[in-house]
């Protein structure tokens, strides 16, 4: 009989393709299948010269070419397609087997179905993956969770395909459950802010300085040191540059302007608000998609209520300077809020998530890999205990350095109708967070009123309610 399996990845689209490529490239010997076997044969075809591949067209041929305990990497669409093909899987399998999901799996889901494997014996784990198809192949930020004794199991050969920054693998051990997936989410949320932000920096260059698409790439090509130095950043100013072949014109000019979205960033927003996070970055950022998506609305709208026109105003390094500022600032509220969302989660399920280490391993591989993943990644080390990222003294320097520009930005927005939801709405949560004693002492006046629902008092213990609309009496209740 032939030599046995290390892995097998079964799901050869764009991602699992290559993920199985990236671990035959690092020495393994992986065996590979797909639902429909052309996707196994043209990945043979191919790359087999890559490395050693087993290929199966079954998945009893799958299972039966793997070495005990299997280690099946499961990379197919997140769902319903995830739960048939464990159905498909569990029959063949054997107590102590490991199952891998690696897709973009919702966080409920992983928990649900790490439960009930783990009656049947087989270990889940539930592995966030970023990077896209070159991260797959080159060596992605890999966010694994589950059983410990599964990861202990694989760690050494998972951890070989992620690619590593300052000889740190950007893959490290989350936590039970769903917190790999949890982790991964959230990742995407935070990606949908830091584009959003970019997004919005390029509208106002666009729309109040009338900069063309070429010279907009330029600026944001200039931006890619320091603080900003991000992957994100660095592919602005490509997208930005490219010429469409065809007409000679930029080709960003041609892209109709409606975003499409997975469901990631949709899941961190609607988990935040079960959890009772303020992320207003994120869930702005899905918003804008929505809005971005009705362009027969947004057609109406412009006709009936009028467009902006570029202001044609000339902007100079200071105005340019402003709007980095502003982008910055907002971008270190997204991740505060992002972070926090994090520590929340992992208190409320039980993860014990290692926040320092969740920086630690997006500073490679994933898609929001950026300089400023080390400054966090230093943060958690030395001020674990500040109340929120915005308060370690390197973000609070930054975003108080970038105040006033932050505000001028936004001014500058809402005098010209350029919609800026992710930096508006990242200033007011700045806002609303230093305020020792904000406005809801109203709504708690309020609320007692319609519905007698009690409030507390600064000047003494208890809860109490107004008869406003009988006596006047206050009660203790
Ligand atoms: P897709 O998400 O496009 O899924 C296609 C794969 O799912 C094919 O292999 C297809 O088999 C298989 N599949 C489906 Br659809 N239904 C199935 C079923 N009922 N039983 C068995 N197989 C089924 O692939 P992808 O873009 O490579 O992504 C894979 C996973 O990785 C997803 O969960 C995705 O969210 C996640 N992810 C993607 C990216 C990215 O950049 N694309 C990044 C990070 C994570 P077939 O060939 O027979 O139709």
């Amino acid at each position: 009989m032939s030599e046995l399996a290390d892995l097998g990845v079964t799901g050869l689209a764009v991602m699992g393709a290559n993920l199985a490529r990236n671990a035959a490239r690092k020495g393994l010997r992986v065996a590979v299948h797909n639902r429909s076997n052309e996707k196994t044969e043209r990945l043979l075809a191919e790359f087999g010269h890559e490395g050693n591949f087993v290929g199966s067209s079954s998945m009893q041929e799958f299972v039966s070419s793997l070495s005990r305990p299997r280690v099946v990497i499961i990379m197919v669409k997140a769902g319903q397609p995830t739960d048939a093909v464990i159905n498909e899987l569990v029959p063949l399998l054997e107590k102590g087997d490991i199952i891998v999901d690696g897709g973009n799996a919702l966080f409920s889901d992983t928990r649900r179905r790490e439960r009930e494997l783990a009656e049947r014996g087989i270990l889940f784990v539930g592995m966030g993956i970023s990077g896209g198809e070159e991260g797959a192949l080159e060596g992605p930020s890999m966010m694994p969770g589950g059983a410990r004794s599964a990861w202990d199991r694989i760690a050494p050969m998972v951890t070989r395909m992620a690619v590593s920054v300052d000889g740190t693998p950007c893959c490290a051990y989350m936590g039970p459950d769903g917190a790999g997936h949890y982790v991964k989410m959230v990742h995407n949320g935070i990606e949908y802010a830091d584009m959003q932000l970019i997004a919005e920096a390029y509208d106002l260059m666009r729309t109040v300085y009338g900069m063309s698409a070429a010279e907009i790439g330029e600026v944001f090509a200039s931006w890619n040191t320091g603080d900003l130095d991000s992957y994100l950043i660095e592919i602005t100013a490509i997208v930005l540059a490219k010429t469409d072949a065809a007409t000679g014109k930029a080709l960003v000019d041609l892209i109709r302007d409606e975003a499409e979205q997975k469901g990631t960033g949709r899941w961190t927003a609607q988990s935040a608000l079960d959890l009772g996070v303020p992320i207003t970055a994120i869930t702005e950022a899905v918003y804008a998609r929505a809005l971005s998506g009705r362009p027969a609305q947004r057609a109406a709208a412009a006709k009936e209520l009028g467009e902006i026109k570029p202001a044609g105003k000339k902007a100079g390094a200071a105005e340019i300077g402003m709007i980095r500022d502003a982008l910055y600032a907002s971008k270190i509220v997204a991740y505060a809020q992002g972070f926090e969302q994090l520590e929340v989660a992992s208190r409320t399920y039980d993860w014990n998530l290692d926040l320092g280490t969740i920086a630690t391993i997006w500073r490679g591989g994933c898609i929001i890999r950026a300089a400023f993943l080390d400054r966090i990644k230093e943060g958690y080390a030395q001020h674990a205990s500040a109340p929120s990222l915005l308060l370690q003294p390197y973000f609070r320097d930054g975003v108080l350095k970038a105040e006033q520009a932050w505000r001028d930005v936004v001014v500058l927005a809402v005098q010209n109708g350029v919609a800026v939801p992710a930096f508006a709405s990242s200033l007011a949560y700045y806002d609303g967070l230093r305020r020792s004693r904000g406005p809801a002492n109203l709504l708690q006046g309020l609320r007692d009123y319609f519905g007698a629902h009690t409030y507390r008092r600064f000047d003494k213990d208890g809860s109490f309610h107004t008869r406003w609309s009988q006596n006047g009496s206050e009660v203790e209740v």
